[in-house]
């Protein structure tokens, strides 16, 4: 097992036990001896937070536990992620794009969607963050009001990917789906529903995302 593993394996324990002052002490200390934050939230607050869905799933935690492990992930975020990635930013780079980002309509996940908004903000797009819950209307209405050049929506439930369907529909009732490259991410969506949706791309990770982007302004 590398360092990495075991730290991930101590993390979803202290995530489990909803101990924040652990998390971020455990966080702070890995980031210190070299690791990135990008690497630390890949490497261990994504997989522990999978395996906290999966024993949600299993009924082995309930409705509390998932809660709370998700306010810990906010604390370690703001507290150590963030701060971290902000101080890598690279100085002096000119608007690269210009993004609007939404959790969909019916979902409130947003630790994703806050990380994919994070990694494209510190590597120079200007990112409009329409926030969880966002109507396919609204995410149509403020790319054409803020001139975006790319949508991008994230959705962690299955119930809620009709939603994602509606974007497509709405643009293209409105004439204007040439206007905007979509792209999607999000653990209930895959590369297949992204090219059935006639997507212009699926990000697996916030770096993918920012590669994406990149590659559609290029
Ligand atoms: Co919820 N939840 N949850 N939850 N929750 C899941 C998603 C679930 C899979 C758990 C499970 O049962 N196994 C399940 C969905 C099942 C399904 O739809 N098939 C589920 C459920 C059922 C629910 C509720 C319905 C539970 C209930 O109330 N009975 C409820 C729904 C509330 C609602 O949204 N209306 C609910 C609530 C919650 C909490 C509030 C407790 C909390 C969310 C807190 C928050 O986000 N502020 C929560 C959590 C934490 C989870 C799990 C455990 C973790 C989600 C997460 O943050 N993952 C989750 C289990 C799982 O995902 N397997 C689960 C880490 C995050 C980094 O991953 O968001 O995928 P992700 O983002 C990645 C990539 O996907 C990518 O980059 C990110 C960084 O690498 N990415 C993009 C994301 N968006 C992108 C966009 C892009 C490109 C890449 O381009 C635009």
């Amino acid at each position: 097992m590398s360092n990495l593993e075991k730290i991930q394996k101590d993390f979803l324990d202290i995530l489990l036990a909803g101990d924040t002052d652990k998390a971020v002490a455990l966080a702070k200390e890995t980031l210190d001896s070299g690791t990135a934050p990008t690497e630390f939230f890949e490497a261990c607050i994504a997989p522990s937070l999978a395996e906290i869905g999966k024993r949600f799933e299993t009924l082995d935690i309930f409705l509390p536990e998932m809660v709370t492990a998700a306010e810990v992930v906010q604390q370690v975020n703001d507290d150590v992620i963030t701060p971290a990635v902000e101080s890598s930013q690279s100085e002096g780079i000119t608007s690269a794009g210009k993004v609007i980002m939404a959790t969909v309509q019916g979902d409130l996940h947003d630790i994703g969607k806050n990380m994919v908004v994070l990694m494209l903000k510190v590597n120079g797009f200007e990112v409009i963050d329409l926030g969880t819950n966002v109507s396919p209307s609204e995410i149509v209405e403020r790319a054409e009001s803020e001139s975006a050049n790319i949508i991008g929506m994230s959705s962690l439930l299955t119930t809620c990917l009709p939603y994602m369907k509606d974007v497509f529909d709405y643009l293209e009732g409105k004439n204007t789906r040439d206007q905007y490259k979509v792209i999607m991410g999000g653990a209930a969506t895959t590369p297949e529903f992204s090219e059935e949706m006639g997507a212009n791309g699926y990000g697996h990770s916030a770096a993918e995302a920012v590669a994406l982007c990149q590659k559609i302004m290029a």
